[in-house]
């Protein structure tokens, strides 16, 4: 009886559950490249040549090994373009019993593989450390679900930087020594680049010539495509990135996309590498006296800690989850997050080098990008749209908890327990961006006064009664309500005024 083993374009891992659990010579492998998953949400160009190269060379990978695979490409003349579609086909041409399919990481495919008519079975996707019963037994009972007593957990099970029952160093989190602000003569490690091979090239062409009207830039493209490569660029980083990483990790620097950090996600959310390979490196980079401590653990926490809960989140909450709007915000993402036409220079480099990497780092995400679209009231499901399609290692897994939750507020603070709105103060502390923009930082309202800080005071007014009992945002309540009468009309109608100028289209 032959059954088929679906392969996703992220479970590139020999490892996959689904591959273990069928037989080589007599189960075949289906993978395909099919034009609704690169529009669903219209991704950046280098994202899509990144998982198709990718799939194409673990396709070979596979066949070397033994297995049979059935490889679709997205030009085929028989391609249906949908997994389904693709699956029916093969299922009919090999006269094939069943699928085996790995748990998919979006409630979109999950449901298109249960509600099909094949006999699907799904496994758990063990490639992740925390499974959902797992999730689910911390989560049990908990009044608030934050992110560092998961951590904890993870830590005592994984024993990554533990000395025994304690954590190393003595403390979980060193977070406190990883704010700096960028230095002024910043000399970073940039990520390992690869040359395009034979089968780059035919993808770049591809892609090039079906969505090359997505937002993004494919050319120069230089990412890793297999686990051997990967691993490389893993290894560069960890020797000229993780002992800096941690001390400017929240920095921000014009013409630099990447500082110190890894530039390892795409590489782990597609499968080319493990949570656990990647952890150890950085675990033995301290141990061997090559990276401080504060370097590893944040690194160590972002993967075994924020990265697994953010996707138990998204599986604990349920399908609804990414259609959440608690804020009621509305108004639509504007077109400057398509050409980065802006004064806003924060902005314009933000959604620049998004453009042009399909990367930012996580607090130009959060920072900037979100910080904006939060206090702008930009309707969220267009934000993790955009987030969706913009960066390579974007999945629905990853995006819906970080956008919805932590960034947008907009599952009502089961992430984050209080908004992420900052004023320009902070953009300004962390980055060089405000020393060449158009507007000041420093002005708070009038002549010149940057729309972070009009927009911080009018986000806040405008959901008083949810924020105000808030204890962490107290305190800012009381320094709006002492401000003068007139300077907050002031405040709250430029504030006004601007968003219906961005409305309106005009450049702001
Ligand atoms: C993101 C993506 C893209 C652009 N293209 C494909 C594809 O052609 N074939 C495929 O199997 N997977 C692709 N993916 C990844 C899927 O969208 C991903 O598996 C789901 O979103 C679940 O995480």
């Amino acid at each position: 009886m032959v059954r088929l083993v679906l392969v996703l374009g992220d479970q590139l891992s020999p490892g996959l559950s689904a591959l273990r659990e069928a037989e080589k010579g007599t189960d075949v492998v289906v993978m395909a490249e099919v034009a609704e998953e690169a529009t669903y949400v219209r991704h950046h160009p280098k994202k899509i040549a990144f998982l198709f190269a990718a799939m194409r060379k673990f396709a070979a990978a596979l066949r070397a090994d033994g297995w049979e695979v059935d490889y679709t490409e997205l030009d085929d003349p028989d391609n249906s373009n949908t997994i389904m579609g693709e699956l029916l086909r093969r299922t009919e041409a090999r006269g094939a019993e069943g699928v085996l399919a790995t748990e998919p990481g979006e409630f979109r495919l999950i449901g298109a593989l249960e509600d099909g008519p094949l006999d699907v079975t799904i496994l758990p996707d063990d490639r992740f450390l925390a499974s959902h019963k797992r999730f689910e037994d911390w989560a049990e009972g908990r009044k608030t679900l934050r992110m560092e007593y998961f951590y904890r957990e993870m830590r005592r099970a994984t024993g990554l930087l533990m000395e025994g029952d304690d954590p190393a160093g003595g403390a979980w989190n060193y977070d406190h020594d990883n704010r700096e602000p960028p230095p002024s003569n910043a000399d970073p490690s940039a990520p390992m680049q690869f040359t395009p091979d034979e089968t780059v090239e035919a993808v770049l062409t591809l892609v090039e010539d079906r969505f090359g009207d997505h937002f993004g830039t494919l050319r120069p493209f230089w990412f890793a495509t297999d686990p051997g490569q990967a691993r490389r660029a893993l290894a560069h980083w960890v020797k000229y990135g993780l002992p800096k990483f941690g001390d400017y990790q929240d920095a921000m620097k014009q013409g630099e996309p990447y500082l110190w950090h890894g530039f390892v996600a795409l590489y782990m959310n597609a499968g080319l590498l493990s949570p656990m390979e990647v952890c150890r490196a950085v675990e033995d980079a301290w141990k061997a006296g090559d990276a401080p401590l504060n370097c590893a653990e944040g690194f160590i926490r972002q993967v075994i800690g924020w990265r697994e809960y953010i996707r138990g989140i998204y599986f604990l909450q349920g399908p609804d989850y990414a259609t959440r709007n608690i804020l009621r915000h509305g108004r639509d993402l504007p077109d400057f997050f398509w050409d980065g036409e802006t004064d806003m220079a924060c902005l314009a480099a933000s959604i620049g080098q998004t453009r042009d990497e399909a990367y930012a780092h996580h607090i130009q995400r959060l920072m900037v990008l979100g910080n904006f679209t939060l206090m702008a009231g930009i309707e969220p499901q267009q934000v993790q749209d955009w987030f969706m399609g913009s960066y390579a290692d974007a999945y629905e897994w990853v995006m819906s908890a970080n956008v919805i939750g932590m960034s947008q507020f907009a599952d009502g603070g089961i992430v984050a327990s209080k908004p992420y709105v900052a004023s320009a103060n902070y953009i300004d502390r962390m980055s060089d961006y405000c020393s060449g923009c158009a507007y000041s930082a420093k002005t708070k309202v009038g002549e010149g006064a940057c729309p972070y800080n009009l927009l911080f005071w009018s986000f806040l007014d405008r959901h008083r009664r949810r924020f105000e009992g808030n204890g962490r945002m107290g305190q800012l309540y009381r320094t709006w309500d002492r401000m003068d009468e007139d300077k907050r009309s002031q405040i709250l109608s430029e504030a006004e005024d601007f968003l219906g100028r961005m409305e309106n289209g005009e450049r702001v």
